[in-house]
């Protein structure tokens, strides 16, 4: 598929849900309920919730981590977590080819053991880290949170992982290291994708955060989801979740972590720097030049039910992190 417009991914037109109906809608998700429920789960893992997912192989630290795992208890009233199916098919991977369903086609030939990450710059345990390694000292907790791409589509997904505070304070950056830059493996020859004449991307996929960004507890080193491992097309072996950001700054299938003095170049932001900025927070009033981000189609969806919802600044963790922007402009700094 040749990609006319550098964008991730072909944003398509979608129906709106009529004001008056959606309105309605609102109303109703409002009446009589609390923003956020508690699910009891007595007496069993709350991974039986996601007893239906065929678990892939899973090395055997995962499987350790596994059985201690700090799982997520509140889901928000009228969100329920996308279905499995949906998450693992329809995804956003360019190496692996630019229609949605290309992650889940040729991601699975990728191997993902064994898995290194390189850890460099400014940093007081520089080297390269097996995955095992660098996960060996953390457990793994659950993270339910909305994930909002640019293109104006979003999931619920329950994340596995560690944050990557913790990670980050056991590699002791010095005082150097201003941000943190991502690296997506490169490997040509499992990643069909690359090869495709009509990308743009200048490999390999870079994404970055401002260290304060980094550090705050919401964001997630994942290496897995709905209870098992990551799927490889979701960005397995290990993937950076930042719920309040678009989704291009989730970066997946990371094997190098620098800690760096300046802004890093990203890949979305140097391709197209007036469409896509570096910060890339969620915001519902400043619209992308092609196209609004008021509102999001949350998936699943149909033609009949677009299930189309009002998009919420910072994808709703606005109380959270909306401290780390003051004094910033985020109609210019988007
Ligand atoms: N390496 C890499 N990471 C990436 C992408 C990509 O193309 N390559 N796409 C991003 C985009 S645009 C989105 S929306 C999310 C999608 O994550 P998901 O497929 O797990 O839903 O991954 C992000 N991480
Ligand atoms: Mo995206």
């Amino acid at each position: 598929m040749l990609i006319k417009h550098p964008a991730p991914g072909d944003c398509r037109e979608f129906d709106v849900t009529p004001e008056a109906v959606y309105l309605d809608r609102r109303r109703l998700l409002k009446s009589g309920l609390a923003a956020a429920v508690t699910l009891a789960v007595p007496g069993v893992q709350a991974a039986d919730r996601y007893s239906k997912v065929t678990p892939a192989a899973a090395p055997g630290w995962f499987g350790d981590k596994l059985e201690d795992a700090q799982w997520e208890s509140e889901v928000v009233e009228g969100e329920p977590i996308t279905p499995f199916a949906d998450a693992t098919q329809y995804n956003n991977f360019y190496e692996f080819g630019p229609d949605k369903g290309d992650p889940a086609r040729h991601a699975p030939m990728l191997e993902t053991e064994p898995w290194t990450v390189m850890v460099d710059g400014a940093v007081k345990q520089p080297g390269r880290y097996s995955l095992e390694d660098l996960m060996r000292p953390h457990g793994l907790q659950e993270r339910i949170y909305r994930l909002r791409c640019v293109e104006a589509w979003s999931m619920v997904i329950p994340w596995l992982g560690v944050p990557l505070a913790d990670m980050i304070k056991r590699l002791e950056p010095t005082s150097a290291a201003r941000y943190v830059r991502f690296e997506t493996l490169v490997r040509p020859e499992q990643m069909p994708g690359m090869k495709s004449r009509f990308s743009l991307i200048a490999w390999p996929y870079v994404e970055g955060l401002r260290m304060d960004e980094a550090m705050h507890p919401l964001t997630l080193m994942a290496v897995g989801m709905y209870g098992r491992v990551l799927p490889n097309q979701n960005g397995a072996p290990l993937r950076l979740v930042v719920p309040w950001k678009y989704g291009f700054k989730s970066i997946k299938s990371i094997v190098r972590i620098s800690f760096v003095e300046e802004q890093p170049s990203t890949t979305w932001q140097s391709m197209a720097p007036e469409e896509y900025g570096f910060y890339a927070n969620v915001n519902p009033q400043v619209s992308h030049p092609r196209w609004s981000q008021a509102r999001e189609r949350r998936l699943p969806g149909s033609l009949f039910a677009p299930n189309v919802r009002d998009t919420q600044l910072f994808n709703g963790y606005g109380e959270q992190v909306a401290s780390l922007y003051s004094g910033l402009d985020l109609r210019t700094n988007y």
